[in-house]
Parts: structure tokens; C-alpha cells; sequence
């Protein structure tokens, strides 16, 4: 029997899961460059290969076709994931010391789960009343940056009365208002990450039963007991319902059977789109962290008995910035990150904060301008990105100057620092080309930093 380490690669909705995942294989595979992953370093890598995963109710990560996808002369990045999969990787190693040098090898076997983000902001539900919930998600409604994107919503909450009688078709119709408010708020303008119930905007095989067909109610201070035909009793049914059938197996069955878990987190965008975006994010950081604190007295940790004793959190796209700007961005991270950690009190793990690029699509460029070298990154904006006006047309490769994170990690939090305009200006690039095969075999995918969580979320396991 070897043993197992079950991974969990988390990341709230577009944080580069998948490609992390296809960049992670590939880079094992093939052997890519890897200096800072210890074991591959020491040359005790003995081999690296896909097999056949444990379960066998869960679709295989589609790995073959994503990489084949990204590596193609005309790359494309993944389509959004849509529901759970998973994959096995078996390595095969020589461990530290002399004993086992002479014995041979051992293995270990990679599981690896892949699924759509937004599904993560579901387990805090599970400890949360309606009632509770309610009131989160409506005074968040009710924040001003929220404001255009919650008016429709807003306006359809005022007409109603808890008290009234259930009627589905007001059911269908709020819910239906609800998810396009949580829509707006996912928007790049906003780019807001605690948005939940997470099935809201990824019904995946659950699209239009009751399990997703309700919202938040404004409820009155004083808990009264509602009638049991009352809109409010409907929804607190539903609500649970919902706890029950969607968010708790998903915890149980996935989530709670992991090991170790890396948390990608697209801070790019956030920082894109300015400081309330940035505090959003650090809340839902606070949800996620709250997931894990398995060991306290939280009713779910009975149903594991396990505990997750590294966790990884990595700031994606870094090639979007110059390097200068990585430890920067590494900083924010990290004090996003302390603030939460301290904010859950959360204890128990070991965290690390990094900044990485699973698939680096860009170069780095100087350019001068009066007199300055302002770091630049090079790549080709994809189709319909536009930069001062200019719409691109996914062919052309441009230097941007992304602009300077700021020194003070705390910064980013301050609703001043980005002054009139925000100082960042982010593209999104395509894929690279693939750089040409080495030795008859595929160039490993090109990347930041992912060696580095690796030896983190790795490497002792591997000695
Ligand atoms: N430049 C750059 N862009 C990246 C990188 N990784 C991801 N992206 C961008 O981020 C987008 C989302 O990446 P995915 O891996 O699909 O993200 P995900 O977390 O799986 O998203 P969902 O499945 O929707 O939850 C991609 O389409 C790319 O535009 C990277 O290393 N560099
Ligand atoms: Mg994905």
C-alpha cells in the first residue's frame, strides 16, 4: 500500500485552478524547471505518471485536453470548471538516507480535486441560521460601492412581507433577482469574492430545483415564529435544504477528506478594481479560513477526523507584474492572509503566503521614459482587451507598464491610496506559444514560482 496525500487546489472563481493543475502535471511529467522543489533538485525523482483515480463516481480531471489545449499553436485558455474531477499522479522516489538508498524506491500517490470555486463560500453556511445569513448578505447588499449592482434587488426586497404566503412564482422570480445581483457583483468592475449561496452562480445539475430557489429576507429584530405557509418559513426551508443536500455532502464527501490545500487567490483583480474589492476578498479569505479550523469544537469535525496541517495561499498571475513587484505582492498577500488567520483565530496549520504564475504568458521589458526604466511586462492581450481606448485583436504582443504595488502592504486597504485613478492597469494575455519540444518531448509548461509551492505543500512527503 503507498501512501496518499489527497490535495485540494481551492480558489474562489477564476483564481487559475485549472491551470494551475495542468501547469503542476505537466511540470511533473516532464520534468520542468523546478530548482526550489527540493526532491527534483537532489535528483530522487525517479518517475512521475497518471493512473487510475480512486473514485470512481468522480469524472477524471480532463488534463490531456486542457494541456493540449494550452499547448496548441494556437493556445486557449480553459473554460471556467464547471463540477468536481479529480486525478491521481503516482511518484515514484528514492528517500533521504543512506538505509533506504541501497532499498530501493517508494511511492506516493497524488489525488488531485479539481472544482468550480464558488462553491467554497458554501461551507460557512453550514454553521450560519437563515436569519443570520439574511442579515449578512443584506446589509452587504445595502453597502454604497454595492449600490448599482444591488438596486434591482434592493427594489424587489422593499415590495415584500416576509409574513405573506409562499407563492412559488415569487420564489422563482427573487431568486432569479438575487443571482443577478450576485452576478454583477462578480463582475470585473467589482470583482467581489464573498458571494454566496456559491450553487447561485454554478447551479451545475441543481439549476432551477428548490434547492436554489431562494434569497434573503429582511427580517424583523425581534425573532417571531413565522406561519408554516409563510414566504419566510419557505425560504428558511429551502435555505436548509440547501445546507443539507448541497453544501454538507459537497464538505463531507470532498472537502473535509483532504490533507493538504493550496488557496489560489486572484489578488491582480481585486487590486484591479480597488480597495472595497480588496476587503471583500480578505472577508471571503476569513470564510475560507473558517473552513478549516476542523480541530475546534465545530460540529463538522466530527464527520472527518481529520486535519489539514499545511495550507498554501497563492497570489496567481504574477506574471501580470514585473518581478520587482512579486515580494510586493507576496506582502499584500501575507498580510491579507495575518489579518484573517488572526480574525478566525485560527491555529493549527502551517500557512505561507506566495506569489506565482502557474503559466507565465508574458516576458519582462525595460522601457524608458523620461529618463526612468519603468518595468514593463510584454505579452499578447487577448481578443477585445483594451488598453487607453485601443481594442486589441489577440494577435499583437504589447509591453505594459502594469504599474508599482504599493510598499506598504497595508495600503492596499486604504481607500486613499489609489488617489483619483487607480495607479494598476491589468491585461489579460493569452497563453504563450509553446516553446519548441526538448529532446523529442514537449517543453514543460513555463511558470513563476511554482516549485516553490510545491516544496511547501510537498516535499516532506517526498523525503
Ligand atoms: N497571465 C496568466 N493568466 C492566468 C494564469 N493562470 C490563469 N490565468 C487566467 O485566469 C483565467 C482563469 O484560470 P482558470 O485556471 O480557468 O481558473 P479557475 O480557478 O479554474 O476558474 P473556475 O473554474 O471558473 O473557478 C484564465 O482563463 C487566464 O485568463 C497565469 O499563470 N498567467
Ligand atoms: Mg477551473
Amino acid at each position: 500500500m503507498s501512501p496518499t496525500l489527497r490535495l485540494g487546489v481551492t480558489g474562489l472563481a477564476r483564481s487559475g485552478k485549472t491551470v494551475f493543475i495542468t501547469s503542476l502535471i505537466h511540470n511533473l511529467l516532464d520534468r520542468g524547471q523546478l530548482p526550489f522543489f527540493d526532491p527534483l533538485r537532489q535528483g530522487r525523482i525517479l518517475s512521475v505518471y497518471i493512473e487510475p483515480q480512486p473514485d470512481d463516481s468522480v469524472p477524471r480531471f480532463e488534463y490531456e485536453d486542457h494541456a493540449a489545449l494550452l499547448t496548441s499553436p494556437d493556445p486557449q485558455w480553459p473554460q471556467s470548471t464547471r463540477s468536481i474531477s479529480q486525478i491521481r499522479l503516482t511518484i515514484e522516489y528514492e528517500p533521504i538516507g543512506a538505509f533506504w538508498n541501497a532499498f530501493g524506491t517508494n511511492r506516493l500517490h497524488l489525488d488531485i480535486e479539481d472544482y468550480p470555486g464558488e462553491w467554497l463560500l458554501d461551507l460557512p453556511l453550514l454553521d450560519a441560521s437563515f436569519q443570520e445569513w439574511s442579515r449578512s448578505s443584506i446589509a452587504s447588499a445595502r453597502e454604497p460601492q454595492r449600490g448599482a449592482a444591488s438596486r434591482e434587488w434592493r427594489g424587489f426586497l422593499s415590495q415584500l412581507d416576509p409574513a405573506a404566503k409562499q407563492n412559488e412564482t415569487l420564489a422563482r422570480e427573487g431568486a432569479a433577482v438575487f443571482t443577478r445581483y450576485l452576478q454583477a457583483c462578480k463582475q470585473e468592475t467589482l470583482a467581489l469574492s464573498a458571494l454566496s449561496p456559491g450553487r447561485f452562480l454554478l447551479p451545475s445539475d441543481l439549476a432551477g430545483s428548490p434547492a436554489v430557489t431562494f434569497f434573503p429576507l429582511d427580517l424583523p429584530a425581534a425573532d417571531r415564529e413565522a406561519p408554516r405557509d409563510s414566504l419566510r418559513a419557505m425560504m428558511e426551508r429551502r435555505f436548509e435544504a440547501y445546507k443539507t443536500h448541497v453544501a454538507l455532502p459537497f464538505f463531507r464527501n470532498h472537502f473535509a477528506r483532504l490533507d493538504r490545500q493550496i488557496v489560489l487567490v486572484d489578488l491582480l483583480s481585486a487590486l484591479n478594481a480597488g480597495p472595497y474589492a480588496v476587503a471583500d476578498l480578505r472577508r471571503a479569505l476569513d470564510e475560507v479560513l473558517t473552513c478549516f479550523r476542523y480541530g475546534e469544537n465545530r460540529w463538522y469535525s466530527f464527520l472527518t477526523g481529520k486535519s489539514i496541517d499545511r495550507l498554501a495561499f497563492a497570489a496567481t498571475k504574477a506574471d501580470h507584474l514585473h518581478h520587482e513587484n512579486h515580494i510586493r505582492l507576496e506582502a499584500i498577500l501575507t498580510s491579507l492572509m495575518n489579518d484573517s488567520l488572526a480574525r478566525t483565530a485560527f491555529q493549527g496549520a502551517d500557512v505561507k503566503a506566495f506569489a506565482m504564475a502557474s503559466l507565465r504568458s508574458t516576458r519582462e521589458a525595460l522601457v524608458k521614459q523620461n529618463g526612468d526604466s519603468l518595468g514593463c511586462v510584454a505579452g499578447i492581450p487577448i481578443a477585445g482587451e483594451t488598453v487607453d481606448g485601443q481594442v486589441f485583436d489577440g494577435k499583437r504582443e504589447l509591453a505594459i507598464y502594469p504599474g508599482d504595488l504599493p510598499d506598504d502592504p497595508a495600503r492596499v486597504l486604504a481607500p486613499d491610496w489609489i488617489g483619483t485613478g487607480n495607479p494598476l492597469h491589468f491585461v489579460r494575455f493569452r497563453p504563450p506559444l509553446a516553446p519548441a519540444p526538448q529532446f523529442g518531448k514537449p517543453a514543460p509548461l513555463p511558470h513563476i514560482g511554482l516549485d516553490r509551492v510545491l516544496n511547501f505543500v510537498l516535499a516532506d512527503k517526498l523525503s
